[in-house]
């Protein structure tokens, strides 16, 4: 098996985050996103996508999704549960976890993939090149900022994300918070159970994956 990563690049982070609570280790790879490896026709080989993370596993089969990588390492290694156990506790999760998702991670990659510079050209990533839109970084910036607030509303009621126990839904919130620094937006200094919560959860050993 291996893992196709990108140390500063936050989709395989989440993957590497949820191998070391897990207490996997998977051989990596590292794909040079700054010089465009991704692009290559060696790497398309692998990935059609062009991205990270990919698991390649020991039959040859390739997972191309960081939540289906996840998705996997839970089926084959349950303990610790990320994923929720109760139909109710992975019902939770999920919608979290999506949530966090949508008004979170997509909000800063519109943010930040639309004003970078070295990413002219590139201002979504997958096979197919896409021009910058300025407003659409403006409006990225104003939607993470919606959801700072809507995340300190929910961590003024939950220890984490989805409930009593760190899941999947923390680690996506996590890596976009860590992430939104790129674009230049962090939590605001009333936001202070969303700060209560990030200070927890970087406190983990797998917040250094
Ligand atoms: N389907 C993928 C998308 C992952 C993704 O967007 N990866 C980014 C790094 S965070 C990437 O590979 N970018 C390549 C590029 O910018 O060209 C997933 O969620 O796992």
């Amino acid at each position: 098996m291996k893992l196709y990563d990108c140390t500063t690049a936050p989709s395989p982070r989440r993957v590497r985050i949820f191998l070391a609570e897990k207490g996997i280790v998977v051989p990596t790879v590292q794909v040079d996103l700054r010089n465009n490896e991704q692009l290559t026709p060696a790497f398309r080989a692998i990935n059609p996508d062009a991205t990270v993370p990919s698991l390649e596993l020991d039959d040859g089969t390739r997972i191309n999704d960081a939540i289906g990588i996840c998705i996997y390492f839970e089926a084959i290694k349950p303990q610790p549960p990320l994923m929720g156990e109760t139909p109710q506790e992975k019902a939770l999760i999920v919608s979290w976890q999506r949530e966090a998702e949508r008004n979170g991670f997509y909000a800063v990659m519109e943010a930040f993939r639309n004003w970078a510079r070295g990413l002219k050209g590139r201002a979504l990533p997958g096979p197919y090149d896409y021009e910058q839109i300025p407003a659409l970084a403006e409006r990225g910036r104003l939607r993470i900022g919606h959801f700072f607030e809507q995340m300190n509303a929910r961590l003024a009621q939950s220890e984490y994300v989805a409930g009593p126990r760190f899941s999947i839904a923390d680690i996506t919130t996590l890596v976009t918070i860590d992430f939104a620094a790129s674009a230049k937006a962090s939590m605001p200094e009333t936001s202070t159970h969303l700060r209560r919560w990030h200070a927890q959860v970087s406190a983990r050993p797998s917040a250094k994956a």
